[in-house]
């Protein structure tokens, strides 16, 4: 494969296919469908949909390219011990992690509302995160998984801009990954929230990444051909 060069901010990017991977960050029901934890959190679940289709087609030009493609998923045990107390006891009881839903217990691995969503459903071959927390790298084998490929830049998609994806996108920084925050990719509950974790990503020089749109990457990734 070969290098990608394309506008971002703070600055334009060139970017190596071989050492780069695709995450896409907690496409799941529970998050994007009535019935689930963003819906039981108080939010309109809608919010989120403008990004399944923005990631779908990266996705797709994703394994087009044979790019490493991690999705990741939160979420508990379904006896809830690796889910810390705190986060349990927020919110209504009869609404709360490990609660039943119309997508089964809220959070909960092996649960409907747990899974991705059919748009971004994972191929066989394409490895799933679970993660108990909201960064990627905690209590994970992400890293290891990205340092036995050799990979140093990440694409980053997915929801919630400024919760699980900025999360993760600092923790990744920390770990001396490159990340691209793909902006149309990613969403919010709160649009407010979206801008400025996109906003916060980027400033001070790329304090923690880079943010550009779908388009300029599969602009750059179509010229390959
Ligand atoms: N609540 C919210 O905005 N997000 C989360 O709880 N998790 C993720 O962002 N995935």
């Amino acid at each position: 494969m070969s290098s990608v060069t394309f506008e971002a901010e703070p600055a334009p990017l060139s970017v190596d296919l071989d050492r780069a991977a695709l995450v896409i960050i907690d496409m799941q029901r529970d998050f994007l469908e009535p019935g689930g934890f963003g819906a039981a959190l108080g939010n309109d679940v809608s919010r989120l949909q403008a990004a399944v289709a923005p990631c779908r087609a990266v996705l797709t030009a994703a394994r087009q390219r044979g790019l490493l493609i991690i999705h990741t998923r939160e979420g508990h045990r379904p006896d809830l011990s690796d889910a810390p107390p705190h986060k349990v006891e927020r919110g209504d009881p009869a609404n709360r992690i490990g609660a039943r839903g119309p997508m089964g217990r809220i959070l909960v691995r092996g649960e409907p509302g747990h899974d991705i969503i059919p748009e971004l459903y994972p191929l066989k071959d394409e490895p799933v995160i679970d993660k108990p927390g909201k960064g990627a790298f905690y209590q994970t084998d992400l890293e290891l998984m990205l340092r036995n490929r050799g990979i140093d830049t990440l694409f980053v998609c997915g929801v919630t801009t400024e919760v699980c994806v900025n999360t993760t996108v600092r923790e990744a920084n920390d770990r001396g990954f490159r990340c691209v925050v793909l902006s149309d990719c990613c969403a919010s509950y709160f649009p407010q929230f979206h801008e400025a974790g996109l906003a916060m990503i980027k400033a001070q020089g790329g304090i923690f990444g880079s943010v550009t749109g779908s388009k300029p990457l599969l602009t750059s990734l179509a010229a390959l051909a």
